[in-house]
């Protein structure tokens, strides 16, 4: 695994990056779990972002990925992502979560972010099983990284210990293999 990984137990509201990724639903007008702990955190600049965001292009399709400020937080950006609510399995949701991490590391290069940290997207009330979105987030930003200097650091923020206990030990199964 990439020495650029770090996994951290705690709350994303919390930890100092330049970006921290929401995982959002595509009306991007805010919701409970990670998407609540933001909003409450960072104030109401983060959902007037948001709204503007929506009059434009309506949204935020799931896989994608929308940029805004991080209000009173201490990182500089949101970058709200929209990940797959869990049907089992057959309706490419292993693909539209890769694509949120995918898509979160672009715009992270784009807007010249060096530190970005992840929660574990999908994994709450959209009900994506834990250990195997936990591979595809690590796999997917592990080979992001193999192609890109810029980012300096990925947080994974787990904020609940069973996920946290997850990605330690997929982490040294990635390694083992490597
Ligand atoms: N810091 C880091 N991770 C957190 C925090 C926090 N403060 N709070 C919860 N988590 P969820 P989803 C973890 O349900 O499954 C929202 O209503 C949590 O333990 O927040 O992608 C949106 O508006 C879990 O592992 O997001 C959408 O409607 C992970 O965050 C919907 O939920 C994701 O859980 C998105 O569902």
């Amino acid at each position: 695994m990439d020495e650029r990984v770090e996994v951290i137990h705690g709350d994303i509201t919390k930890v100092e990056v330049d970006a921290i990724v929401n995982a959002a639903n595509s009306s991007l007008l805010g919701g409970g779990g990670v998407d609540g702990a933001i909003h409450r955190a960072g104030g109401p600049a983060i959902l007037a972002e948001c709204i503007k965001i929506r009059e434009k292009q309506g949204g935020c399709p799931t896989g994608e990925a929308v940029i805004t400020t991080a209000g009173r937080l201490p990182a500089k950006y949101v970058f709200h992502t929209v990940g797959p609510v869990w049907r089992g399995g057959e309706k490419d949701e292993p693909r539209l979560l890769a694509n949120c991490y995918r898509n979160s590391l672009a715009l992270a290069v784009k807007n010249a972010v060096k530190t970005i940290a992840f929660p574990n997207i999908s994994t709450g009330v959209y009900r994506f099983p834990k250990e195997l979105a936990a591979e595809i987030a690590l796999k997917t930003v592990a080979a992001f990284l193999q192609e890109n200097q810029q980012i300096k650091k990925v947080y994974f923020v787990c904020f609940d210990g069973e996920n946290y206990e997850l990605y330690l030990r997929k982490i040294d199964e990635l390694k083992a293999r490597a």
